[in-house]
């Protein structure tokens, strides 16, 4: 059962991850980003659904897409501007210029390759909690394209094996750049291979995120009581394009129609004003403070300076 504080919590923490892209799209539209963007509009419900499950001191290793999910793991959204930005002060020191930025203070991995190192990585994370008999728990997501690669199956046969604490989480949101689902796997669902890891799974309706939030703090719980790693597939719909640049023309209409209607954030709203959680003064005065919080921030990162071309190779391995 999601109480009443947590199902508020839920609803900021989505909305503010949409006015957060939402702003990041404006701004890479008028040419002032310095990198490419990877939003994950549509997707919010699971983002923060699963992200959410954590505590502090667990690890959350996200994909290009999940900037959102890094907020719910606690990401102060000044650092996803300065990135985005490119700037001096930013988490890669303007060597990165879009996603390729966590906070590890809060237990964010920077994101690599997302098909899908974070899966190995959070798999090694977690038998080091076990070794060192920590209560912590190493959540990782990815898309289900990245599924059809070799190390996805390495890291859920190894984590299966030595029962450890890890929650992966994979984003089924149709396509894999332009490849739908149907090009990518012959089973309905990536739980289909859950049996073959010996592996607890659970697949959800990933455009709600009382469902999303409800499997993951069950295998987080279960995680972190010993009970070994679970699979959790969380099925939605990408939106927008691949990247920024990409107009997505090859996603029928019809498709983005249907999902237009299942938004998850439009869904929730509704949901809450009917449970009386919400009213409309409440929902005004959030998107109030995120409006405000997100000029801030994406103001303060265009005014902070860009780092000195002198530096450009320190930190670089060369
Ligand atoms: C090793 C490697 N191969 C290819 C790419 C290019 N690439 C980036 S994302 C992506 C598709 C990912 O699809 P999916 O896993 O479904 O995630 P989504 O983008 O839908 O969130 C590809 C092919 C890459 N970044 N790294
Ligand atoms: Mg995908």
């Amino acid at each position: 059962m999601v109480d009443d504080k947590t199902k508020l919590e839920l609803y900021r923490l989505m909305t503010l991850g949409r006015a957060v892209e939402d702003k990041l799209f404006s701004l890479y539209r008028q040419g002032r980003l310095l990198g490419a963007i990877y939003l994950g509009r549509g997707q919010e419900a699971t983002e923060i659904g699963a992200a959410a499950a954590l505590k502090d001191g667990d690890t959350l290793a996200p994909t290009h897409r999940d900037l959102i999910a890094q907020i719910a793991h606690g990401i102060d959204i000044h650092r996803i501007f300065m990135n985005h930005f490119g700037r001096a002060d930013g988490p890669t020191r303007g060597r990165d210029g879009n996603t390729h930025a966590g906070d590890m203070s809060k237990g964010i991995l920077y994101n690599i390759s997302m098909l899908p190192d974070g899966y190995p990585v959070s798999t090694g994370i977690a038998l080091s909690f076990k070794l060192r008999k920590q209560p912590q728990v190493a959540m990782a997501y990815c898309g289900e394209g990245a599924t059809s690669r070799g190390d996805w199956h390495e890291a859920l046969n190894f984590a299966s094996i030595k029962q450890l604490p890890v929650v992966f989480i994979v984003i089924n949101n149709k396509f894999a750049y332009s490849s739908p689902n149907e090009t990518e796997m012959v089973i309905e669902s990536v739980t289909a291979r859950a049996p073959g890891y010996a592996m607890k799974s659970a697949t959800v309706d990933g455009n709600d995120v009382i469902a999303v939030h409800e499997a993951a703090t069950e295998a987080v719980e279960r995680a972190r009581g010993g009970g070994g790693p679970t699979l959790i597939e969380a099925k939605t719909m990408r939106m927008l394009g691949h990247a920024g640049h990409d107009p997505a023309d090859y996603v029928p209409e019809e498709l983005l129609k249907e999902w237009e209607e299942k938004d998850p954030i439009k869904a929730y709203k509704q949901r809450l004003l009917d449970e009386s959680v919400l009213d409309e003064a409440k929902i005004a005065a959030i998107d109030e403070e995120h409006k405000a919080a997100v000029e801030e921030a994406a103001t303060m990162a265009e005014a902070a300076p860009l780092p000195d071309g002198s530096e450009v190779s320190d930190g670089v391995y060369h």
